[in-house]
């Protein structure tokens, strides 16, 4: 398992994909935005995950396909690169934007440097407490309206988000308190705003791709990391951290894209089918990435000689607090825009 998580990507995959663009046997979907020509089918849609098979994304991204191609009676074939396949997150948003792939995963932890204004969920204790309501809020057409621009300035079209579950805190020792944070070198995704959210607490942050995580565990070159559990068995972290803080302070959101010229040009019954499958996904994303952490947590616990901690109400108040300066520094860095965005979703926290 470790070996196909480290060896380095395919590169050559990457090249031909940039030279070639979005050109392969199969005609791709047409540049301008006219009534669908039978002639040119099937098509071919590049969706590109940042996470490899069994994942929330990759179980997504099977759906997706098996929608759209039944929806569009297999006039549209689409073709999924799970992680390993293209290259780390950051690189995957660049093939999107160069239209090599149309279709892709991107995780504010990652694209926050790039659309400063996903560094949104980065910060912790913002989302709504209640399950249901962080569910309703990433399906909320209003949210997903906001986020639109933003996205565009980057070259991307946003399709929606979805929650792959609570980051979970992996560490060799128990992470209650900010105490236990001192000078920790804790993993987060490469976004300074992912980065920032555990400065907070005293840790030392170190943004690396998700790639680089387990040997930088095994080898000692950090002391924790940040995932949700389901990501954290996958990926083999649990051979190489002995405790599991469930901290309920963030979730791991990410965000489905594509590239905008593509979704510009194409033809209205495409974009249909496309707008319709990612709307008719959104509850079984949900609900899929529940099972799995549920499943994972269990698969571990069997498995490996791992501690799990459930953080109390008066320890997670705390964090709490400490976490509430990040929201500055969100602002400094996305000014009214994020402004508006982080009283919009505050506006959820209400009961
Ligand atoms: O930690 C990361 O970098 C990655 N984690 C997950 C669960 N998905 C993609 C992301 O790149």
């Amino acid at each position: 398992m470790i070996q196909t998580h480290h060896r380095l990507w395919p590169a050559l995959a990457v090249l031909v994909l940039m030279l070639s663009g979005c050109s392969d046997d199969t005609p791709q979907s047409g540049q301008v935005n006219a009534p669908p020509d039978p002639g040119k089918y099937p098509i071919t849609w590049r969706f590109a995950l940042e996470e490899i098979e069994g994942s929330v994304q990759h179980t997504y991204a099977e759906a997706f396909k098996e929608h759209i191609e039944q929806i569009s009676g297999d006039r549209i074939v689409v073709d999924v690169f799970p992680y390993g396949s293209l290259g780390t997150s950051t690189q995957l948003t660049e093939l999107t934007r160069n239209g090599s792939v149309n279709l892709a995963f991107a995780s504010p932890g990652h694209l926050a440097d790039k659309v400063p204004e996903t560094g949104l969920f980065n910060l912790h204790f913002l989302l709504p407490e209640e399950p249901e309501k962080t569910r309703d809020l990433l399906k909320d057409p209003e949210l997903i309206s906001r986020f639109q621009q933003p996205y565009r300035n980057s070259g991307l079209q946003l399709l929606g988000f979805i929650s792959e579950g609570w980051m979970t805190w992996s560490a060799n020792q128990p992470l209650r308190s900010l105490e236990q944070f001192q000078g920790l070198r804790i993993r987060t995704m490469t976004s300074a705003m992912a980065a920032e959210a555990y400065r907070a607490y005293g840790a030392e942050p170190v943004q690396t791709p998700y790639s680089q995580v387990y040997s930088d565990l095994q080898l000692r070159k950090i002391d924790g990391q940040t995932n949700p559990v389901f990501a954290i068995e996958e990926m083999d972290f649990h051979e190489v951290q002995t405790t599991l803080t469930l901290a309920r302070a963030s979730h791991f959101i990410a965000s489905v894209v594509a590239n905008d010229d593509w979704y510009d040009g194409l033809p209205e019954q495409e974009r249909t089918w496309l707008t319709d499958t990612i709307r008719d996904l959104a509850d079984h994303a949900w609900d899929n990435q529940e099972e799995l952490n549920q499943e994972r947590l269990e698969q571990m616990l069997e498995k490996a000689d791992i501690r799990v901690i459930r953080l109390t109400e008066d320890e997670r108040e705390l964090f709490r607090q400490a976490s509430l300066p990040v929201r500055n520094r969100y602002l400094e860095v996305t000014g009214a825009q994020g402004q508006a965005l982080l009283e919009y979703v505050e506006s959820w926290q209400q009961p």
